[in-house]
């Protein structure tokens, strides 16, 4: 067990109130969420058609979980091949960690199994994961939709495509931040998951009505976001910066934990099929437009990603000069 014991307390940075809301059937809901991956690479969409007593299902029983003794949580993924399974304050493989506690899992076509979360009671937790993960991918492909046609693409499926693909890279990830009472006396905040990019396409993330998302903006200052309990919240992802050739911005974003609040985040990540080629999409480029980043393929970006620190920036090692 990692002990966070020499992480400073933070500051809380101030509340930001311009994260875009898009409702997705709204008239221009296209052309709005292309703005906001331009400016921020972060939104949140609010009518997003997934049923509520499915997310609380889920988080519910995320909470069990969470709660259950660590041996307990342990056992039940270990037949899971690194990095997926139960994980608790260490982030990656290579020394970053954080006030976080998590259970990474793949998302494929086929249903969460009984080789996975093996107690007979997990049964719920099995059947609430396949509900939501087939609710959250829907969504995420409507976006990607949305988002190929506000670039004015006549093939809407090209990047939504990826994320079905039978061979797709996607994953689920829940965290759970929970209360650290060393904190409670000083009043401050902790590293919770430290900043960084995703490196997927985009990711889906809901999370309970508990504050500690912060994102960074274009000057690098961090603001913190609100928690909205009916939205969900997205990302723009390393690929998905790579395939508008720089055009959306991958946003760099972490989360702090407090001293007296458990937060419970569930985050779908897009991802793409192992030897899909990261390449500018021609239809989003200029006429004579060069792509900023060396051709390469999401197996070899992923495997860059688990060789750096969390906070690196791995897109930097696939731009040209
Ligand atoms: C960040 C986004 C996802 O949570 C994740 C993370 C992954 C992990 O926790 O195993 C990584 C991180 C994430 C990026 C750099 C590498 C890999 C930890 C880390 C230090 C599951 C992912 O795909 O990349």
């Amino acid at each position: 067990m990692v002990v966070l014991s020499s992480s400073p307390a933070l500051n809380k940075s101030a509340i930001f109130s311009g994260v875009p809301a898009i409702r997705l059937s709204e008239p221009g809901s296209d052309s709005l969420l292309v703005r906001a991956c331009e400016d921020l690479g972060f939104f949140k969409v609010t009518d997003h058609g997934i049923p509520m007593e499915l997310i609380t299902k889920l988080e519910e029983e995320a909470v069990k979980f969470f709660a259950s003794p660590e041996e307990e949580k342990e056992l039940s993924c270990r037949k899971l091949a690194n990095p997926f399974g139960y994980g608790s304050k260490c982030i990656g493989s290579n020394g970053d960690v954080g006030w976080v506690e998590y259970l990474l899992m793949p998302v494929t076509s086929e249903p969460i199994s009984m080789a996975f979360l093996m107690q007979p009671s997990a049964s719920s937790f099995r059947s609430a994961l396949n509900e939501y993960i087939s609710a959250v991918r829907k969504l995420a492909c409507q976006i990607l939709e949305l988002m190929a046609q506000g670039l004015g693409i006549e093939q809407t499926d090209v990047l939504s495509k990826l994320a079905l693909d039978e061979e797709s890279d996607s994953m689920l990830r829940l965290n759970h931040y929970p209360p650290c009472l060393m904190l409670q006396e000083q009043n401050g905040f902790l590293t919770g998951f430290g900043e960084h990019t995703d490196p997927q396409i985009i990711s889906v993330l809901r999370s309970n009505n508990t504050a500690g998302l912060e994102i960074s903006l274009r000057d690098g200052s961090w603001v913190s976001v609100l928690p909205d309990q009916e939205a969900f919240f997205v990302n723009v992802g390393d690929s998905l910066q790579v395939l508008t050739n720089g055009k959306f911005r991958s946003v760099r974003h972490r989360v702090l934990a407090n001293g007296w609040e458990s937060r419970v985040s569930m985050i779908y990540f897009a991802g793409p099929p192992p030897g899909e080629k990261l390449a500018p999409l021609p239809e989003s480029m200029e006429e004579g437009e060069q792509s900023q980043y060396r051709e390469f393929t999401w197996r070899e970006y992923k495997s860059c990603a688990y060789k750096t620190l969390l906070g690196d920036n791995r897109l930097d090692l696939f731009h040209k000069n």
